[in-house]
């Protein structure tokens, strides 16, 4: 057996050992270890800083990278780290699709083609992970600062989740442990919901301002061109519906909306002639033009469909061009 293949399995065993023993710790329910209980050699000495990195208004739905960052380390030769987070917040994206169970990304510190990765186990039901790594001889210990892996999480419901370090211990090549400063990081999440947009007309019309078009409870009105963009819509799938006096309003269902996205919405065109509002366009709206009808200013507003300030022969195609329409009217 050659001097380096002893010396690996040696490494292999120690770091078996090790795990093996706070493993046995932390699924007894017990505190986190103090350093020097973790530390089979009992030595100690002063160390660098082990800092999650943390992101905020990440939107629901989407995904973010987040470093373990090993900052100022004077002497690594092997790292163990365990973090928690919120699973009803976080997912971790699986990096080795191929390979069985929930991996993160190596990162580049140590380098990673320098050793290998004794445990690498994302687990999004508990909401732990787990990842340790060694050099192996000959490499020279590891000295710096760099990122030892990247974990993507997807963000599956607003909130905030720490993404904490439970524990972590950096063995030097002299097999004494690092005293680490350790920093959490922190994912907060935001749903703003999605937008849709679109045009609405109203027939007969130049000026489109006013159609009140809603969706999902929330709602907005339209522009002198007929657009209208709706704001803050839960994501889903939802019926959208455009409104206007003396119109007959229309909907449209399979609207599919998500998450920091804007959907674009067919356009239409909503049919004038219900004057009293009723959804049906029959002989009452009619008697209500004929009463006003060649009056200007108009005698009764809401037969005005033009908004040319007369009732007159073009309001009245508009009413027979849509006897009988009930509402709503397809989309
Ligand atoms: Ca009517
Ligand atoms: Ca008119």
């Amino acid at each position: 057996m050659t001097k380096q293949r002893k010396l690996a399995l040696c490494l292999i065993a120690a770091v078996a050992v090790i795990l093996g023993l706070q493993g046995a710790l932390w699924t007894a329910g017990a505190a986190a270890p103090a350093l020097e209980q973790a530390c089979p050699s009992g030595c100690t000495k002063p160390g660098g800083t082990v800092l999650i990195e943390s992101a905020a208004d990440v939107e629901v739905n989407n995904e973010v990278m987040i470093a373990i960052q090993l900052l100022s380390i004077p002497d690594l030769y092997g790292v163990e780290i365990q973090l928690s987070f919120d699973p009803t917040i976080l997912q971790v994206q699986d990096d080795k699709p191929g390979t069985v169970g929930t991996q993160i990304r190596p990162g580049e510190f140590p380098n990673p083609e320098h050793g290998f990765v004794v445990q690498n186990a994302a687990d999004n039901e508990a909401g732990t992970i787990a990842y340790a790594f060694s050099l192996l001889s000959p490499s020279p210990t590891a000295i710096g600062s760099g990122a030892l892996a990247r974990i993507r999480f997807k963000v599956i419901a607003a909130g905030s989740s720490a993404v904490a370090i439970e524990r972590v211990v950096i063995v030097g090549a002299d097999q004494c442990c690092l005293e680490l400063t350790e920093q959490d990081g922190s994912v907060a999440a935001v749903m703003t919901g999605g937008a849709v947009t679109g045009i609405v007309r109203a027939q007969g019309r130049t000026d489109m301002s006013g159609i009140v078009v809603s969706i999902a409870g929330q709602q907005a009105t339209t522009g002198p061109n007929g657009a209208y963009t709706i704001t803050g819509v839960t994501p889903g799938t939802h019926s959208i519906s455009a409104v206007l006096a003396s119109y007959v309003r229309s909907d449209k269902g399979g609207i599919v909306v998500n998450n920091g996205e804007t959907t674009q919405v067919p356009e239409t065109t909503l049919l004038a002639g219900d004057v009293d509002n009723n959804c049906l366009i029959n002989v009452f709206d009619l008697v209500t033009l004929g009463a006003a009808f060649c009056t200007s200013p108009p005698a009764d507003a809401r037969a005005d469909f033009n908004q040319d300030n007369v009732i007159n022969i073009f309001d009245l195609v508009l009413l027979a061009g849509n006897y009988n329409g009930t509402c709503p009217t397809p989309w």
